[in-house]
């Protein structure tokens, strides 16, 4: 009884002094195990005579259950402790603000188209579309445009091979074959805006071969060059947000509109700049959509969407409208919002 007294003292102080569950675990195995002290004193038991044996075997087996407790209270208690410590250390401050998420920008372009369908949509025009691969007929021939007007050189616009023995295909030169398309489909009044996509063979620092424009249409029995001039003053004094802007209306010419005028803008109190064209459409271009011109007439504009664009936020350079650089665009670009 007092050797294990003093044996079962010791482990019961091991115990408790451990703070760790590796050292409470090698505590255990160094009694409890397969070759621990108890395990090996237990051993013993079977060498002693019947009187002994029953004494010490049943002391043994007390000294174990008492043990065994032990061990697991004080496992339980550091479990309990490493809890707690990892609960402490590992706590989540939900009331932090989440971390800032990288947004996209608006590209300028997109976010002037934008604004000319919304402005434009206000004053009952709807948007249309087509193909940047055109036919010669629609980008050309309808367009009343002569087979040696300069446009149709190959210097000026990309060509591509015609299909079969259909006619010759170009990347549309200007948007003016979605209207010619939306004519010939549909019958007046019509009343439609073009924006997209427009290709041409040059490339210097103020023109790339692909840029953007947005022409406009309006057909109907007496459409007239005041509604023409009072349609693109409206839509200067809001795409600019100034009502004080000036337009002048300088004799020009296209094949597709008589007359014709070149539009120019009172710019900052200072010079007048060349924004657009337009005019009245010419009767070849109504009769070549089916519309007849002794019924019907009306006025159509063009004008190029990166200029706009420069014009408005001050943007020097065109040619890096289409780098795709990231800090041009993070400098030039919108916040994404929600679209009215
Ligand atoms: C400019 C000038 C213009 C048109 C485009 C047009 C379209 C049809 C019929 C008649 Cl289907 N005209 N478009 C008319 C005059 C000028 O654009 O400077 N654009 C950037």
């Amino acid at each position: 009884m007092s050797t294990h007294g003093q044996l079962k003292s010791h482990v019961l102080e091991e115990i408790s002094k451990a703070t760790s569950l590796t050292e409470l675990e090698d505590i255990r195995i160094n009694s409890l195990g397969k070759k621990g002290h108890i395990t090996l004193l237990m051993k013993e038991v079977g060498q002693k005579s019947p009187e002994e044996r029953k004494a010490m075997g049943a002391e043994l087996n007390i000294l174990k259950d008492t043990l065994t407790e032990a061990f697991d209270y004080r496992k339980a208690q550091l479990e309990n402790a490493a809890l707690n410590a990892r609960l402490a250390s590992e706590t989540l401050d939900v009331s932090l603000p989440p971390r800032p998420s990288p947004r996209g920008r608006i590209h300028p372009l997109s976010h002037v188209l934008d604004q000319a369908i919304h402005i434009f949509g206000q004053m009952g025009f709807i948007v249309a579309e087509g193909p940047d691969i055109e036919e010669d007929f629609y980008n050309f021939t309808a367009l009343n445009i002569p087979p040696e007007h300069p446009a149709r050189q190959e210097q000026d616009t990309f060509y591509l091979p015609a299909l079969e023995d259909n006619q010759p295909l170009v990347l549309r030169t200007h948007t003016s074959p979605v209207q010619i398309r939306t004519m010939i489909k549909g019958k007046p009044p019509i009343r439609i805006i073009a924006p997209g996509r427009t290709y041409r063979s040059e490339n210097d620092a103020t023109h790339t071969p692909m840029f953007h424009q947005i022409e406009g249409l309006v057909i109907d029995t007496s459409t007239h060059m005041g509604h023409l001039k009072g349609c693109l003053e409206e839509f200067f004094h809001l795409f600019f947000e100034d009502s004080s802007i000036k337009l002048r209306f300088r004799p020009g010419y296209f094949p597709f509109t008589e007359p014709s005028a070149e539009v120019d803008m009172w710019w900052k109190e200072s010079k007048w700049l060349e924004i657009g064209g337009c005019g009245m459409v010419h009767p070849n271009v109504l009769r070549n959509c089916n519309i007849n011109p002794e019924i019907y007439q009306g006025f159509a504009f063009g004008m190029g969407l990166e200029r706009l664009t420069m014009l408005k936020y001050g943007i020097e350079d065109l040619r890096l409208f289409f780098e795709s650089d990231l800090r041009w665009l993070t400098y030039y670009g919108f916040e994404p919002e929600a679209r009215e």
